[in-house]
């Protein structure tokens, strides 16, 4: 049998009818333990912080999506995140990329610079930044592409090459493009992490992160440390999030449809705004690197509204369909204020330097019809310019 495709994979890997019943979706095991028949003898299952059949599909699934030796999930992104650190010691060095989601940027900063780890964050869109930096006690490199909230690319195939030639892995945080858009592994990775609350699950309903691991070992030591420290999801989340799977594939073509027609409209109005940051643009600088890289160029469109803060205040407060909240690809369009709200925990300096200006806006653009979005886009923008007008 030839190789199923990806849509084929999201909806029937790890997701065979259950043997006992014949149900087509996987159950929710919701038991913290496992019936033994003696000491020590059990069924691949003792406790569900260790291993839960319903997560175990979710990872099976999630593995075959990635095309991993394994995945992992977890209770939150941040948890994710922080197990994965949990691989490395005093010493250890790490390159960041420096436009990231501001919780991995106080993660790294404020709690695991404290057991002696270090972190040089750099724009990793230049790799000579990356080669700067790189020493002997590099361990890892970890990137975002795209980034949040600039939706800067990088190259990771060239950053594999950096991170291996110098004994380090390589992590990229894929959670803008999603497995549909990008599989890291496939480009030299040794490990894509997902918030899983974003695009993996779709519907802003559940909070929940992944990890999907190239190598066996590094999944082994990774699965050691997620029992042992013990951020796993319940049995109903990995339920949820197999079931917003199921449909990662048409949402994804949904969602990218309606942002690049969004783009297009916001790279036209210059009478308000800005700059408008879009990889599926080709006036984008990381334009072509996503073209190789990625199958598409995904849902998020950033935006600089003329005004600073206020303008973007105003903008925001004027939309009606795109809701003013954190958080990004689920069904719904929403409008978020990176400086204030998602990237708040980075140093003004740090945000200032990067590029996240007060009068950036940070669109996660939904699959409601395109027109509508328009509208709503459109209004506010005219409100803007119309109270600009009656400062001038
Ligand atoms: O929120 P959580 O599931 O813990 O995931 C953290 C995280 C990790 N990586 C990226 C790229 C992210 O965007 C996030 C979470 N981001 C937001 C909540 C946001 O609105 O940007």
């Amino acid at each position: 049998m030839k190789p199923e495709g990806f849509s084929t994979r999201a909806i029937h890997a790890g997701q065979e009818p259950d043997p006992q019943t014949g149900s087509v979706t996987v159950p929710i095991y919701q038991t913290s333990t496992y019936a033994q028949a003696d000491i020590g003898q059990h069924r691949g299952y003792e406790y569900s912080r260790t291993d839960n059949p319903t997560r175990s599909a979710l990872q099976t699934a999630l593995a075959s999506l990635d095309g991993a030796a394994g995945a992992l999930a977890f209770a939150s992104g941040m948890a994710a995140e922080a197990t994965v650190m949990a691989l490395f010691g005093p010493g250890d060095h790490v390159i960041v990329s420096d436009d990231c989601y501001g919780g991995t940027y106080r993660l790294f900063e404020r709690v695991y610079r404290k057991y002696g780890l270090r972190f040089d964050f750099v724009d990793a869109t230049r790799p000579e930044e990356v080669e700067r930096v790189v020493c002997p006690e590099t361990r890892l490199i970890w990137i975002e592409s795209p980034t949040n909230p600039l939706l800067k690319i990088v190259d990771i195939r060239h950053m594999a090459e950096i991170g291996h030639a110098h004994g380090a892995l390589l992590a990229v945080d894929n959670t803008f493009a999603s497995p549909y858009l990008q599989r890291p592994l496939e480009l030299g990775a040794d490990i894509a992490l997902y918030s899983a609350t974003k695009y993996l699950g779709g519907h802003s309903d559940l909070v929940m992160g992944t990890v999907s691991l190239a190598d066996v070992e590094v999944h082994d030591r990774l699965k050691f440390h997620q029992n042992a420290i013990g951020a796993v999801p319940g049995p109903m989340d990995c339920w949820l999030l197999l079931r917003g799977l199921k449909t990662l594939a048409v949402r994804m073509e949904r969602h990218q449809q309606n942002a690049a027609a969004v783009a297009r409209y916001l790279a036209g109005r210059t009478d308000v705004v800005t700059r408008v940051l879009y990889p599926g643009l080709e006036e984008h600088p990381g334009h072509d690197v996503a073209a190789r890289q990625m199958s598409g160029f995904g849902g998020i469109v950033t935006v600089e509204v003329a005004g600073g803060l206020e303008g973007a205040s105003r903008f925001m407060r004027s939309l009606q369909l795109f809701a003013l909240a954190e958080s990004l690809g689920g069904v719904e369009s929403l409008a978020d204020h990176p400086a204030v709200m998602t990237h708040a925990s980075v140093p003004k300096e740090a945000r200032e330097a990067a590029g996240i200006s007060d009068g950036l806006v940070r669109l996660s653009v939904g699959i409601e019809d395109v027109e509508d979005l328009l509208a709503d886009l459109d209004a506010a923008l005219n409100a803007l310019d119309s109270r600009a007008t009656a400062v001038r």
